[in-house]
């Protein structure tokens, strides 16, 4: 009788001949059309799941893994991964991952495209030129904020803020940044940038770019009281995650004029924009498309295939997917490859 073959979900249409790949090792589950999943209906998807390639929409933590015995790992096609539990992950000996690399650099491209935009005011001049406002050239007409010889402050110095360093050098501006931890000198000198408290980045910058991971300890990270330390001519940019800025004080700033502008690509609960934030003209909204170029994006799916087939023990790279978020969790998945190799 033949053996039957581990089943693996894939929560969205991604690119069919790169998730076509899995279907070599396994029983491929694919979703056909954009779907917004209902924690219930994920449980059931990953019921009898070996394995399941996901995004950012699906929410994975202890209730959606409790029912699914069967299930060794999560690809996660994104470099955050604030969707998943990880340590409820770890506790199933659930391997966990993640797309880093990958998408740095355009990552990087988009967090400046939106300084400039949001700093020259490129969207809202569009708007008002297309609705029939420009009567007559004038001197004074939508004046923004320069980029070159201004200081910009970056939150969040992993490799993506660090991209956005390199490109501010080429643009004479100076860098702060403020981390979790303080980088090297040699990278420091590499991109040109120095450490900042983070307060003393807030007050010093004209330009802030938010790129740090999401979690609960950086929720609402800028409120009120961050942004009261801006200064009043700053702009404000988010390409991390809507959680960590407190959207309610962050337009009632901008529409006080305590911050001139803001870029957003993330929102607390996207898809959903606040209305508040829909009626200010000195904001760039974006929907959250700063890895999506054709290429990265091809990139990410390419990886979190690898890193499936690989965690499920498959592939030339069985058992050591190439960017786990949990090692810890791999030492059960070799253990079964181990088993598989040995012929049990
Ligand atoms: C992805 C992102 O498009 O990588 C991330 O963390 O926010 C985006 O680049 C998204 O995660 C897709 O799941």
């Amino acid at each position: 009788m033949a053996e039957s073959r581990p089943r693996v979900w894939v929560s969205q249409p991604l690119f069919d001949d790169l998730v076509g790949r899995l279907a070599v090792h396994f029983d491929v589950h694919a979703t056909d059309v954009v779907t917004e999943h209902s924690p219930a209906a994920i449980t059931e998807a990953l019921r009898d799941s070996a394995g399941a390639l996901v995004t950012l929409n699906e929410k994975i933590g202890a209730p959606q893994i409790a029912g699914a015995p069967g299930l060794r790992a999560i690809a996660n096609v994104g470099v955050g991964y604030n969707n998943l539990d990880v340590p409820a992950l770890t506790a199933a000996g659930i391997v966990a991952t993640n797309t880093p690399d990958v998408l740095t650099e355009t990552t990087a491209d988009f967090g400046f495209a939106l300084l400039m935009a949001t700093a020259r005011r490129i969207t809202e001049a569009e708007r008002w030129l297309r609705e029939g406002q420009w009567q007559q050239w004038s001197f004074s007409t939508l004046l923004g904020a320069d980029l070159h010889g201004s200081t910009l402050g970056i939150v969040g110095m992993g490799r993506i803020g660090q991209g956005i360093a390199r490109r501010a050098r080429g643009f004479g501006m100076r860098v702060l940044y403020h981390n979790r931890s303080r980088l090297p000198d040699t990278v420091e000198h590499e991109c040109g940038a120095s450490y900042a408290g983070f307060d003393d980045l807030l007050a010093q910058a004209d330009h802030v770019v938010l790129v740090l991971p999401y979690s609960p300890q950086v929720h609402h990270l800028v409120d009120a009281s961050a942004l009261a330390k801006m200064k009043s001519t700053a702009t404000l940019v988010n390409i991390a995650r809507g959680g960590i800025v407190d959207e309610v004080a962050l337009a009632d700033a901008l529409a006080n004029g305590r911050l001139a502008a803001a870029g957003l690509d993330v929102y607390e609960g996207e898809p959903a924009v606040r209305p508040e934030l829909l009626a200010l003209r000195n904001v760039v909204l974006t929907p959250h498309i700063a890895s999506a170029s054709l290429a990265t994006r091809r990139a990410m799916v390419s990886l979190a295939v690898d890193n499936l087939i690989a965690a499920l023990g498959e592939g030339p790279d069985a058992g050591r997917p190439p960017t786990p978020v949990n090692p810890d969790a791999l030492a059960a998945t070799a253990g079964i490859t181990i088993a598989k190799r040995q012929g049990a």
